[in-house]
């Protein structure tokens, strides 16, 4: 059903068309520019013809069938007087990513700037279509985008539960959707080790069997790896992959006892344990609890960097992509000073490697780190407890940050009290609205647009099992994390306000449910 919404995108206003109305224009994230046509809609049927880049052309065709039901093209014929849509990379259009969609009642035609850029016209377009009606439309439009940031990332923890290749492809699907272009996979944990490296078996023999609460767990080989690498490429999307250390590493220790400390059983741990049950961590034993902060490796032994060396030495060979994560969060298990230590000599490492290394933002504690480190805050909004100067240390060596406020972007957060999965301790539940209400610049004082590489969105998995479980809590607050990241800032745009993108999110209900997205129906939103 559609509804006049009255004004539309931006101050503009799109004409009821034909006796029908058409609602407003429904674009998540919110494009850089978009103006009303004065023209009359696009005629969407089986006689459109689709013409130019064949990739782009194979994606938008797929995407129409799910949302129409139409077979674009179908019943064309050349010398047919009917509609086209037109899909061209054009280098001299903008800069990287960018793309910009005219549409009145004769043409549709997408120009990207690059292979990617036009991958994003053809997402908008996706989201455009609008039933006025009984026939399918393009709302006559111009949108120029580009997007705010160059790293827009989604994290997906498949260590506390083991998340299998094809809901790994069905999440890029998702978020490419949506104009992320990073997948970053937490691949190990406590609770396992996720990712095959011939210079280490034992790893995935030893410490890949199980997940969080006796589920089963399992591991990716290197096929696998290579599997998902050229699926997240084809949909414009980098692997970053993260082995976490020197904590969150007692699952090395079922593969490599000699590499790690005694479980440290601090009040914290204690405390988690008592609140969601579980036993304690003990060594040599598969931790299947939800605890953090008792595991490290020894950092005053040289087998432990030999096993760092192997480690990303052959994630770097299995990686196209420019960043390795090592982890570095809630080492409360290893001293201050070893953690510098052990921090400063893993990222030395990886950049020898010709990599650029990744940390959470507690390395930037360390004073030696290696200065090309990327760090990645996942303080609050409003940061407490220091966390922002560790994060502000990254640009003060010359390098920048990824913003993954908890209270914001965690996306394994609780939506309210009733939600049944997820965590609730980044400052209680996390509402669509609140996801949504926050705004990078303002996060960490003295960091600017310049210093922020990016904005990231993890998931993390102690509760989430599925891909219906990852579909609950990612949708719709992930398109809240698209909009952080993708498109002016707060205050630049007339459509980056709550208002605004609950009523953009809402119609995008439909095109979700036609591609098997099984979002939840959040009564903020007025889904129609
Ligand atoms: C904190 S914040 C973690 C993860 C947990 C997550 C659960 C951070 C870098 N680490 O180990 O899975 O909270 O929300």
């Amino acid at each position: 059903l559609s509804l006049a919404l009255g004004p539309t995108l931006a101050g503009c206003t799109s004409a009821p068309q034909n006796g029908g109305t058409v609602r407003q224009l429904s674009v998540v994230p919110a494009p850089a520019s978009v103006t009303a046509g004065e023209s009359a809609a696009f005629p969407l049927d089986a006689r459109v013809r689709i013409e130019g880049d064949a990739d782009a052309a194979a994606a938008l065709t797929a995407l129409l069938e799910a949302r129409t039901g139409l077979e674009l093209g179908a019943s064309a014929s050349e010398d047919d007087d009917t509609g086209v849509v037109r899909l061209d990379v054009d280098k001299s259009s903008g800069g990287a990513e960018s793309y910009r969609l005219t549409a009145d009642e004769a043409s549709v035609i997408v120009t990207g700037a690059d292979a990617a850029g036009l991958f994003y016209g053809v997402q908008t377009l996706a989201q455009l279509v609008d039933r006025d009606g009984d026939r399918w439309v393009v709302p006559a439009v111009e949108i120029a985008d580009a997007p705010r940031f160059a790293y827009r990332g989604v994290m997906l923890d498949v260590a506390r539960h083991f998340h299998p290749v094809e809901t790994v492809k069905g999440y890029i699907d998702r978020a490419a959707g949506l104009k992320f272009n990073v997948l970053h996979l937490h691949l190990s944990d406590d609770q396992g080790w996720r990712i095959q490296l011939t210079s280490r078996p034992e790893l995935t023999e030893r410490a890949s069997a199980t997940s969080v609460g006796g589920d089963a767990g399992g591991f990716y080989t290197k096929d696998d790896y290579r599997e998902i690498v050229e699926y997240a490429a084809s949909r414009h999307m980098t692997l970053v992959p993260e082995i976490d250390m020197p904590g969150h590493t007692h699952a090395v220790g079922l593969a490599y006892p000699e590499l790690v400390e005694e479980p440290v059983i601090t009040d914290a741990v204690r405390a988690t344990i008592e609140a969601f049950g579980g036993d304690l961590p003990a060594a040599g034993v598969p931790y299947e609890g939800i605890a953090v902060g008792f595991s490290s490796l020894r950092i005053h032994d040289e087998a432990t960097y030999d096993f760092v060396a192997d480690v990303f030495g052959e994630l770097a060979a299995m990686t196209p992509g420019p960043y390795l994560h090592f982890g570095g969060d809630e080492a409360h298990g290893t001293a201050d000073d070893d953690f510098a230590e052990f921090v400063e000599r893993t990222s030395r490492l990886i950049s020898d490697l010709d990599k650029i290394p990744v940390a959470w933002h507690e390395a930037g504690s360390a004073p030696d780190l290696c200065d090309d480190t990327i760090g990645q805050y996942w303080g609050f909004v409003q940061p407490t407890e220091g966390m922002d100067d560790k994060a502000r240390a990254f640009v003060k060596l010359g390098s920048q940050i990824i913003l993954s406020p908890a209270d914001a972007v965690y996306l394994d957060m609780k939506y309210d009290k009733s939600t049944t999965l997820g965590l609730s301790w980044a400052n209680g539940p996390t509402s669509v609205q609140r996801a949504y209400s926050w705004e990078p610049s303002d996060v960490i004082d003295g960091i600017e647009d310049d210093d922020i590489l990016g904005v990231e969105a993890p998931l993390w998995t102690e509760t989430v099992r599925s891909a219906d479980d990852i579909d609950h809590l990612a949708f719709p607050r992930i398109a809240a994390a698209a909009e952080a990241a993708w498109s002016p800032a707060t205050g630049a745009s007339e459509l980056r306000t709550w208002e605004s993108f609950r009523e953009r999110v809402g119609a995008l209900g439909p095109l979700w449910t036609s591609l098997g997205i099984a979002y939840h129906p959040s009564d903020e939103i007025p889904w129609t």
